[in-house]
């Protein structure tokens, strides 16, 4: 996978590109990440990629001419293997499917939008999907992509040791559930800490009361935490 980066601040990405797993992906040449500094792609000595939004309104714009020579010059070709995405307030829910869905693209190209927003032909006629993080309202694009680049690239075959590992953990249903279920409470040593003990059943060797134990204490806590994903959850799975 090669992601690219078209952003006003090509430098927001150095440190979490060098870290953690996506870091180690990207030394050991699973994955490709180019950043590309919009104003590259301006013509005058401002370097100008926003402007005031028509029909009035606070706030300023960006441009549709840099971002679309940007794209236009990274990909002269477009093709069925990359996509180009939009990141914006406005744009569909990303989600754990929707990562599953792009890791299987060769290249993804994300737009970073900034100032209070985008010129809607790019949305229109730029881009192939319009993606936002959630109900949150960020001050750009530029920490959506970090976080679509982090769930995509260690879903990217070969990133994580394990591979097993990538399909077992909270938001990867249960076969057949028809919905989600987060992670049961974990722990480590030591077994009592400032007077909190470990679960009983979790210091003893009988794996089947653990997997009972771990079910049940992740139903709850998915409950406590996400009654929405109970919702979803079919009877077979609950009891
Ligand atoms: C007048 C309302 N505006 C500011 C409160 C709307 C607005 C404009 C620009 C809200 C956010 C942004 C910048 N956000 C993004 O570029 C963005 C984003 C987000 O804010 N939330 C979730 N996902 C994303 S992806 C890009």
């Amino acid at each position: 996978m090669i992601f690219h980066i078209v952003s006003i601040f090509p430098d927001f990405f150095d440190s979490i590109l060098r870290h953690g797993v996506l870091g180690k992906a990207i030394e050991s040449g699973l994955i490709g990440v180019r950043i590309h500094n919009l104003r590259d792609w301006t013509r005058d000595r401002h370097k100008t990629v926003d402007d005031r939004p028509f029909g009035g309104g606070e706030g300023m714009l960006m441009k549709c001419e840099p971002l679309f020579d940007a794209v236009e010059s990274i990909w002269p070709e477009r093709g069925p293997g990359k996509k180009v995405i939009l990141l914006s307030a406005q744009g569909r829910l990303f989600t754990q499917a929707k990562a599953r869905e792009l890791v299987h693209l060769e290249e993804l190209l994300f737009i970073c939008g900034r100032y209070e927003g985008v010129d809607e032909r790019v949305a229109g006629h730029l881009a192939d999907e319009e993606l936002s993080i959630g109900d949150i309202v960020l001050s750009g694009g530029e920490l959506a992509a970090a976080l679509i680049m982090d769930a995509v690239g260690r879903l990217t075959p070969g990133v994580l040791g394990n591979e097993a590992s990538t399909v077992h953990e909270s938001f990867a249903a249960p076969a057949g559930s028809g919905g989600m279920i987060l992670d049961c409470p974990q722990y480590t040593r030591p077994a009592e800490f400032r007077g909190w003990k470990v679960p009983e059943v979790l210091l003893g060797g009988n794996h089947a009361a653990i997997r009972k134990w771990r079910h049940e204490a992740a139903l709850e806590k998915t409950a406590r935490n996400r009654p929405d994903l109970i919702a979803g959850i079919s009877k077979e799975v609950v009891s």
